[in-house]
């Protein structure tokens, strides 16, 4: 049977957000913007170096006009269902929606997706991008050896959309924290600092940190405080890209502004990454057993 009105197909997995509290201000008051390339030719063997130092690289003028239009719409026929999904297929819905999740108008639901997963494969026009072998190249030179594929997402945050709490993004993946993966995280739009752009903490990627369940899978607040030496907002025009190394911590503030902020986020592993069981990553990542507290 087929359903071809604005709800999503059977196949497509329907979560909600956690609502949660709003962060400090503080968290990310920060000392300066990062650098940006202005585009992913510039990458030399300087960057691949300030890269090794920072865990970091911002690039903007990396996706087209027309490549940005394209991921957007078939972000919005993902979301409408227009395109066949299939698990691990998920949408992530505004905790507000809810309870009438059903009666959206397409304008509401297109409004309160918060994410985008795992779309590897089901549209020509973000594999396109998810593949580039340009992009390749780049992660190739920046030791993520015949880089595959790990995890795709798209991260939408509206208008007073909540806040993504400082992390590591290996905190949330079962690989050997000597493998390290490199995500790529994609403006559709402007991001701003009063939008939600990333936060990162430049040199921090060494060592992993431990993370407590608060209002994400997250670094403590007060370890946040504590452990910050430089915070830099990472601003890019639609179109370009932070890359950075799995282990970087980095977060987006609440969206204070009337403007949305999308992004794509790609991850890469190296192809000889080792996978690690969920209870090594926690013995890694997690805080139980360890006299510590957040
Ligand atoms: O787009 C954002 O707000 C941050 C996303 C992020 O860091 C993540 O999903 O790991
Ligand atoms: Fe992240």
């Amino acid at each position: 049977m087929s359903n071809t009105s604005a709800t999503a197909s059977a196949d497509t997995q329907i979560t909600f957000d956690r609502g949660a509290d709003d962060h400090a201000p503080e968290l990310y008051a920060h000392d300066g913007l990062a650098p940006t390339l202005a585009s992913l030719a510039d990458i030399d063997d300087s960057q691949v170096a300030f890269y090794q130092q920072n865990g970091y690289l911002a690039v903007n003028n990396v996706l087209s006009p027309r490549q940005i239009s394209d991921a957007n719409a078939a972000l919005s026929d993902l979301i409408h269902g227009r395109v066949a999904t299939r698990p691990p297929f998920a949408l992530m819905f505004e905790a507000a929606v809810r309870e009438r999740i059903n009666s959206l108008t397409p304008v509401e639901r297109e409004e309160s997706v918060r994410k985008v997963f795992n779309f590897l494969d089901l549209d020509p026009r973000l594999n396109s991008i998810i593949h580039d072998p340009t992009l390749m190249a780049v992660l190739n030179r920046l030791g993520c050896r015949d880089p595959q594929i790990f995890q795709t997402m798209a991260l939408l945050k509206g208008p007073r959309g909540r806040e993504k709490p400082w992390h590591q993004d290996h905190a949330y993946f079962d690989v050997d924290t000597r493998d390290r993966l490199v995500g790529l995280w994609f403006a559709l739009d402007e991001a701003r600092v009063d939008n939600g752009c990333m936060f990162v903490m430049p040199g921090k990627h060494r060592d992993p940190v431990i993370h407590f369940k608060r209002r994400d899978w997250q670094i403590c607040d007060t370890t946040v405080q504590s452990m910050k030496q430089t915070v830099l907002a990472a601003p890019l025009k639609p179109g370009g890209v932070l890359i950075f190394d799995s282990l970087l911590p980095h977060g987006t503030p609440t969206n204070h502004s009337s403007l949305r902020r999308r992004a794509l986020q790609f991850h890469y592993a190296p192809a000889t990454a080792r996978k690690i069981a969920n209870a090594d990553r926690m013995a890694i990542f997690g805080s139980e057993g360890k006299d510590v507290t957040c």
